[in-house]
C-alpha cells in the first residue's frame, strides 16, 4: 500500500491504494510507520517527501473497515487513533529531519491532517482540503484540531471543521494553512526539488529548527529565549556551521553534512 524509493538523500514515501484515494487501512499504517522508521534511523536519508499515487492525496480512513450495517458492532475508535493514527503524527513531528508534503488532489479527514502535520506542504491547484469528519458525526483527529487553531485561527478552524466544506488549495496557501499552491503538472518536480535541496543542506541545523517552532507554540517567549540559546550553541558546534562561514568567506558553494 505504500512505495519507497530513495533518491539524493529523501526518501519518497507515496501511499498507493488509488482506487480507494488512498484511504487509510491498517496495512498502510504498517507500511507507513516501517517507512518513517527507516527514515529515523538511516542517516543516507536526510529528508522525506510524503505524496499519493492517482487522483487523491488521501481520503482519510477506509470506511469500508468500519461497516456497522447488519448489526456490526460500533469500533474503539480511540484505540485507533491510539494505536495507528496517533504514532504517524508522531512520527512525522518528531523526525529530525524535514517532511515535505504534496498533495497531489483530495485530503479529507485524517488525510488532510496528517497532511498539516508534515512541516513544508505544497498542494496542486486541483487539491481540496476536507474535514469531513463533522459529515460522519466524528471530530477531527490526527492533530487537526491542535493544527488547524495554530495555522488558519479559531474563526476558520471551527467553521472548516464544523461544516466540512472543501477548501480549495490555493485558499489554503492564502490562509497560510499549507506553504505553497502550485500547478498540478509541477507539483511533484517543485516538491521533490525543494525535499531534494534541504536534504542537501544543514540538516542537523534544520532539525533543530523544527523542533524550536514546534515547541514554541506552548512556550513563553522566556522560554523560547533560553531554548534558542541553548539550541544555538549546538548549531555553532556543528561542521555544517563551520562549513557554511567558511564556504560563505571563501565566496563558493556549501557542501553541508548535515553533522
Ligand atoms: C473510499 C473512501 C474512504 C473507503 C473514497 N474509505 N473508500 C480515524 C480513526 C478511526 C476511524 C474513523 O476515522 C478516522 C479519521 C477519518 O479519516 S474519518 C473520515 C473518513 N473519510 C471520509 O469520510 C471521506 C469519504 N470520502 C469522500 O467523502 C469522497 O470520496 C471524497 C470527497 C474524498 C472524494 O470524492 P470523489 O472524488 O467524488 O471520489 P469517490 O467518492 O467517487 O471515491 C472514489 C472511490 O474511492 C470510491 O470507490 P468505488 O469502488 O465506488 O470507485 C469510494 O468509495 C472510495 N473511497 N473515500 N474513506
Amino acid at each position: 500500500p505504500v512505495l519507497t524509493a530513495v533518491r539524493k538523500g529523501v526518501l519518497t514515501v507515496t501511499l498507493n491504494r488509488p482506487e480507494k484515494l488512498n484511504a487509510f487501512t491498517e496495512g498502510l499504517h504498517l507500511a507507513l510507520r516501517s517507512a518513517f522508521e527507516a527514515a529515523t534511523t538511516e542517516d543516507e536519508i536526510r529528508a522525506v517527501l510524503l505524496t499519493g499515487a492517482g487522483r487523491a492525496f488521501s481520503a482519510g480512513q477506509d470506511l469500508s473497515e468500519r461497516d456497522m450495517r447488519n448489526g456490526g458492532h460500533a469500533p474503539d475508535l480511540g484505540h485507533t487513533l491510539e494505536t495507528l493514527y496517533n504514532p504517524l503524527v508522531r512520527q512525522i513531528r518528531d523526525l529530525p529531519k524535514p517532511v515535505v508534503c504534496a498533495v497531489n488532489g483530495v485530503a479529507a479527514g485524517a488525510g488532510a491532517n496528517i497532511a498539516i502535520a508534515c512541516d513544508i506542504v505544497l498542494a496542486g491547484q486541483s487539491a481540496r482540503f476536507i474535514q469531513v469528519f463533522s459529515k460522519i458525526g466524528l471530530v477531527p483527529d490526527s492533530g487537526g484540531t491542535w493544527l488547524l487553531p495554530r495555522l488558519i485561527g479559531e474563526a476558520r478552524a471551527k467553521a472548516l471543521t464544523m461544516t466540512g466544506m472543501p477548501l480549495p488549495a490555493e485558499t489554503a496557501a492564502d490562509w497560510g494553512m499549507i506553504w505553497k499552491c502550485v500547478p498540478d503538472d509541477t507539483l511533484l518536480a517543485e516538491a521533490t526539488d525543494l525535499a531534494e535541496s534541504l536534504a542537501s543542506g544543514p540538516t542537523y541545523g534544520l532539525s533543530l529548527t523544527k523542533g524550536l517552532i514546534q515547541d514554541a507554540a506552548d512556550q513563553t517567549l522566556d522560554a523560547q529565549l533560553d531554548a534558542e540559546r541553548d539550541l544555538q550553541r549546538r548549531a555553532g558546534q556543528s561542521r555544517d556551521y563551520k562549513e557554511g562561514v567558511s564556504a560563505f568567506l571563501e565566496k563558493r558553494p556549501p557542501e553541508f553534512t548535515g553533522t
